[in-house]
């Protein structure tokens, strides 16, 4: 490599490109933006990404508006490399069911469709893995795309192939493709032609094996003995599970933070939502603090997590335009976490203390720019459900699930729920959904159902869980985080019953969280319930497992997980 080669970068302002960059930085390159066409000086380009987040007509109507077109068309013709990523990938083709009025590049000749959700979980989102044809039998793999390792897809459209198509791209169009399997329909994860490379995963988010695909494609090393390819130094275990969907299990780590009494921000945890200390007169104490953010999920990722999100547990109390430690806190960890980044508390409208009106959107776009790829919405969320109801159901497109996830996509946003379990002894007494439970209440009760509540648990609202999540998807969330108060902190185990219930309200993926004590409640909660991922927290930070000692027990179990390459 050059001594600071510059590499640069298409930016249309959507989506987290931070990480990006990050990851280009890291390989040892500079990274240049490119915002608008008289910026694009194809002399001065040497290798060029195009990187899309989102909702796809946003995307290439972004693309259009800033006379893109004709400079991407004329940088590929001159031979140089190109490397789309997401929706930079679905940009090269034709169209899509997402966007019918915005024309793709249409340098791939077909187009894309939503996934079948009959079946299965829309968003697509985890770690998957490819299928790659060994190129003409020559035991060649492209730019390390490695059928060993596990990438991060994170979408709702793709293009989704036919055998007849997909012979028609190889055949009749040369294109080299490697796919990925979601349930039944397969979808082109990656393809290649002379200098035009791209992924539908995201390699910026995939850890070291992501990594090694972005470096492949910087020093230009397309073809990669597939034989040479390391697999995780991991022993395999007989009999391990093929997930209907192919995803591999996915385990979170979350922090909740926030400025502890002697004004420092830290990692704290609590149970049933308190987090203070407890002194023997049972009278409250110290902020528990189990860390530094940065540094703890430094070490989550170094140890397997698939995910780490980051919740601002205090963010009502004050503008989180003013909040900025958790802003740096995003930055700092972006630089050298190379997995999805969730970041929550405080998305909603704020008033800044001048008086000025701060629309969600941009406070959002502010975690976005600062290396966030998700964000959770807490108690807006319940607001914006109770609207959708008195609204009778239709939504008014205000709310910040609305105006968020137009531009970014419902992918980039969470609902982080903190529902409250409720003893009934008949389902009809209530005007929400209930379920019968095996854990009888204290007077025998055989059915419950569970309230919302916001503001970190304090307020308790008259409107379901259930009801909750149902509401949501409508008004365009892409996942659910489905915490439970009573479980919260208790080592005692996910909500079961909870996780299978609100599964049954939603197509959304849904993140199992509150009670993890022990890596069998992961094993626990795969099996017996319908939940996309597992979240845990206090057993991290108080040290009692690491998040390797959860995947290396789910993987004992036969379970499919995620082990980043050496
Ligand atoms: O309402 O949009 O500002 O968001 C605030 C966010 O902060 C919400 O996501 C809310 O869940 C969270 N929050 C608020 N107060 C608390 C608190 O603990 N006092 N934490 C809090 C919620 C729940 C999980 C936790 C799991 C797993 N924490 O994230 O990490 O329960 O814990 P465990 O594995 O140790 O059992 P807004």
């Amino acid at each position: 490599m050059a001594a600071e080669e510059v590499v640069h970068i298409i930016d249309v302002e959507s989506g987290n490109l931070r990480s990006l960059q990050n990851a280009i930085e890291y390989l040892g390159y500079k990274v240049q933006f490119i915002s608008n066409a008289s910026e694009f000086k194809i002399d001065e380009i040497e290798k060029l990404f195009l990187p899309g987040v989102g909702n796809f007509g946003h995307f290439v109507d972004q693309i259009r508006d800033r006379g893109f077109v004709e400079p991407i068309k004329s940088y590929i013709e001159s031979g140089k490399p190109i490397m789309g990523i997401c929706v930079g990938l679905q940009a090269l083709f034709n169209g899509s069911e997402e966007s019918p009025g915005s024309k793709g590049l249409g340098i791939i000749d077909s187009k894309l469709s939503k996934f079948d959700d009959s079946d299965k979980s829309v968003p697509h989102i985890g770690w998957n893995s490819l299928q790659i044809d060994d190129l003409n039998g020559v035991g060649k793999t492209l730019y390390g795309l490695n059928p060993n390792s596990n990438y991060y897809f994170v979408h709702s459209y793709a293009a989704i192939i036919s055998k007849n198509e997909k012979s028609k791209l190889i055949n009749d169009q040369n294109w080299e493709l490697a796919t990925g399997r979601y349930g039944n329909e397969e979808f082109i994860a990656a393809v290649v032609k002379d200098n035009v490379f791209a992924t539908q995963f995201h390699p910026e988010k995939s850890g070291t094996a992501g990594l090694k695909i972005i470096r492949a494609f910087l020093e230009q090393q397309k073809f990669a003995d597939l034989t040479s390819l390391k697999e995780s130094n991991v022993p395999e275990v007989a009999n391990t599970e093929h997930t209907f969907t192919g995803l591999s299990r996915r385990v979170v780590a979350c922090l909740d933070v926030r400025t502890n009494d002697q004004g420092d921000l830290v990692v704290t945890k609590g149970d049933q939502y308190d987090v203070r200390e407890k002194s023997k007169d049972g009278s409250s104490g110290d902020v528990v603090n189990l860390g530094k953010p940065v540094e703890l999920a430094q070490k989550y990722y170094e140890q397997g997590a698939d995910e780490i999100t980051f919740l601002n547990i205090t963010s009502f109390r004050n503008s989180p335009l003013r909040d900025a430690p958790m802003l740096q806190v995003l930055k700092k960890a972006a630089k050298t976490i190379f997995v999805p980044l969730t970041v929550g508390g405080g998305i909603k409208d704020v008033i800044d203390p001048d008086g000025t009106k701060i629309p969600a959107l941009d406070v959002a776009t502010m975690y976005f720019r600062s290396g966030a790829d998700k964000v959770s919405i807490g108690s807006d969320a319940v607001i914006a459900a109770e609207n959708f109801y008195k609204n009778n159901q239709v939504p008014t497109g205000e709310s910040p699930m609305e105006t968020i996830s137009k531009p970014y996509g419902v992918q980039a946003v969470v609902i982080s729920v903190d529902p409250k379990r409720f003893y009934i002894n008949d389902p009809k007494d209530i005007p929400y959904k209930s379920i019968r439970t095996s854990i009888p209440g204290p007077n025998g009760e055989q059915y419950c159902y569970y309230k919302v509540t916001s503001q970190g648990g304090r307020k308790v609202h008259d409107l379901g869980a259930w009801e909750l999540c149902y509401a949501c998807e409508r008004l365009g969330a892409g996942e659910i985080l489905l915490n439970c108060i009573d479980k919260d902190g208790s080592n005692s185990g996910y909500d079961l019953e909870l996780i299978d219930f609100i599964k049954t309200s939603t197509k959304l993926p849904v993140i199992a969280s509150s009670g993890a004590g022990k890596p069998e409640h992961f094993e626990e909660v795969f099996k017996n319930t319908k939940t996309d991922a597992a979240l845990g927290a206090g057993m991290f930070h108080r040290g009692e497992y690491t998040v390797r000692d959860v995947k290396l027990y789910l993987k004992n179990k036969g379970l499919q997980v995620r082990i980043d390459d050496e």
